[in-house]
């Protein structure tokens, strides 16, 4: 029946939505053949092959809006992928991650061949009963690839296509982008949907609570940031006079020279386990590093021996749960805490958390979507992969718990002030999705507050040397999703190379968002953690059908 209504009303305009579609499908052809499948984040891959993709992310998200009644964000951005690619990623209503029973659609709409494109639409518009008649509206967003320019014009013809109102934010970082449909959702009570909205909430909040911390130095005050060339550098320079001062910041890899992502950026330093380049670091200096799109961060730092210490998603997520479970004591607030991970996540940061902060710690598969999800299930819910992105979740009750105590004019003194902490602390987390901007305020703040050095806060427990490994040779991944999990043997073969080394575990997965195999290892030693990655790789390489030479030992 809404089908029929789309019809009617496109009449009076000459043209039916779907001839619409059609002509404007035309203009965005598909590669006959191409199929490509809605991974960890999205699609993701050369941009080469991305234009049709797009498009129909855009009529997807005016469908979805139309569903929803509400607006839907589209952020174009392939994050820590190097330049060359590109991808997509839906936002729902809330600023989450759009729902994973839309991810089907995505995936139906993506590979439908050029003729079947109506059909797909017309099969997601009577699955959902879909109002054809209902008005549509879509904020858009992109990172600063060269490509990314004309992807998201496509995604603009999309939205148009179906008649519903496009809003193009330009150069976004994609928290941004989830903040910005959140604000607009919610009529404002998030924030106002601008970036000046954004920069504003998060710098007020970050002014706030940073006068709980006494005795600031200029040294405190002060942090390096790896932009990764992208732009994360772009906003945080923009966001630099609203934190008057506050904050400083010596910015390295700004894009203004070298390339995306680049032998720089938070994967980068998190799977090479090194410093980037083009960052001037002296001995002892805090620094960080965000992603391509800055919904990642990472924090690290030499030792006057010049050795390099890394400050993960799992050391951010101790930092901070720690930060809130004291003040919630604090407050005398009995609300449950709990920290999200992943397999990825270090098993000294979960046996840290779990035995000596005595805090419920629940494991995902990967994923933000995951992680975000099980968050939800607690009245504050930590969540954090070990590559930087995450972010703090609030429930409504907790929320409004914190902020009756904060307006009681009956409590204590240390009562109140944890209570405003609270209240400060929740306006500077932006809890639609992983904030490399929003983090380094929330860890730069905590940091500030309890007095804590980086090397205080790295030394609250030693990781276990790791190794994660993702090689393009080693893999053909077409459908790597099978051949990395399924082979006969595989697992059995894993498991008894595990035994072989002390406090080790390994596991391996297709990766979603590249074209290869991850394998992550660790044990006691880093030899020992280097040596089971290895052969963990060449039973992948050898029970898998790998492609091209063996695996060679790492170091
Ligand atoms: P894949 O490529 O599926 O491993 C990576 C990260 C995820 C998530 C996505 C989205 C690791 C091991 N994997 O996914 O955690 O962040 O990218 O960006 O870090
Ligand atoms: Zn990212």
């Amino acid at each position: 029946m809404s089908v029929i209504r789309a019809k009617l009303r496109s009449r009076e305009t000459g043209m039916t939505q779907f001839e619409k579609v059609s002509h404007f499908s035309g203009l965005h052809p598909k590669p006959a053949g191409l199929v490509l499948q809605y991974g960890t984040a999205g699609f993701r891959t050369n941009a080469k092959q991305l234009d049709h993709i797009m498009f129909r992310m855009g009529l997807l998200a005016a469908l979805r809006s139309k569903n929803t009644k509400a607006t839907i964000g589209v952020m174009v951005t392939a994050s820590h992928n190097p330049e060359e690619d590109n991808g997509v990623k839906l936002v729902d209503p809330m600023g989450e991650m759009v729902t994973q029973a839309w991810e089907e659609y995505a995936t139906l709409l993506a590979n439908a061949e050029q003729e079947g494109l109506i059909m797909a639409l017309q099969e997601v518009i009577e699955r959902e009963a879909i109002n054809m008649g209902q008005e549509a509206s879509v904020f858009i967003g992109k990172d600063t690839r060269p490509s990314s320019e004309s992807l998201s014009q496509a995604v603009l013809d999309g939205v148009s296509a179906l008649g519903a109102h496009g809003h193009d934010y330009g150069l976004l970082t994609t928290p941004q982008l989830h903040f910005m449909v959140c604000c607009k959702n919610t009529e404002g009570r998030y924030g106002n949907a601008s970036e000046d909205g954004y920069y504003k909430k998060l710098a007020q909040a970050f002014i706030q609570l940073t006068k709980h911390a006494r005795n600031r130095t200029d040294d405190q005050k002060h942090l390096l940031v790896d932009g990764a060339n992208g732009i994360g550098a772009l906003a945080l320079r923009k966001m630099e006079a609203f934190l008057q001062k506050e904050f400083q910041f010596s910015l390295f890899n700004d894009g203004s020279q070298g390339k995306l992502n680049f032998l720089c950026g938070a994967d980068y330093v998190k799977v090479q386990q090194r410093p980037p380049q083009g960052v001037e670091m002296n001995a002892g200096e805090r620094c960080c590093s965000f992603d391509g799109d800055a919904d990642r961060i990472v924090y690290y730092f030499n030792d006057s021996a010049g050795r390099f210490h890394l400050l993960d998603g799992d050391k951010i997520a101790t930092l901070i749960s720690t930060y809130l479970k004291e003040l919630l004591t604090q407050a005398g607030l009995d609300l449950q805490i709990a920290v999200v991970q992943t397999a990825y996540a270090n098993g000294s940061s979960t046996r840290y958390l779990e035995d000596t902060m005595k805090v419920a710690v629940r494991c995902v598969k990967t994923g933000v979507k995951h992680l975000h999800h099980a968050a939800q299930e607690f009245d504050i819910g930590v969540y954090f992969e070990a590559n930087g992105h995450g972010t703090v979740l609030f429930s409504k009750a907790a929320e409004e718990r914190i902020q009756r105590l904060a307006t009681d004019p009956n409590i204590n003194d240390e009562k109140k002030n944890a209570a405003c902490l609270l209240e400060n602390t929740i306006n500077l987390i932006n809890q639609t999705v992983g904030d490399a901007i929003s983090d380094m305020l929330l860890i730069e703040a905590v940091l500030a507050i309890r007095g804590l050095t980086v090397q205080q806060w790295n030394a609250i427990y030693t990781d276990l040397p790791n190794r994660q490994v993702a090689d393009r040779r080693v893999i053909d991944t077409t459908d790597a999703e099978r051949r990395a999990t399924s082979p006969l043997g595989l697992q059995e073969a894993i498991d008894a190379l595990v035994k072989k080394y002390q406090m080790s575990r390994a596991f391996v997965r297709p990766s979603g968002t590249e074209d290869v195999v991850r394998v992550y290892a660790e044990a006691d030693s880093q030899e020992s953690a280097d040596a089971l990655a290895h052969e963990v790789s060449v039973a992948v390489y050898k029970l898998a059908g790998g492609v091209g030479p063996e695996p060679e030992p790492l170091h």
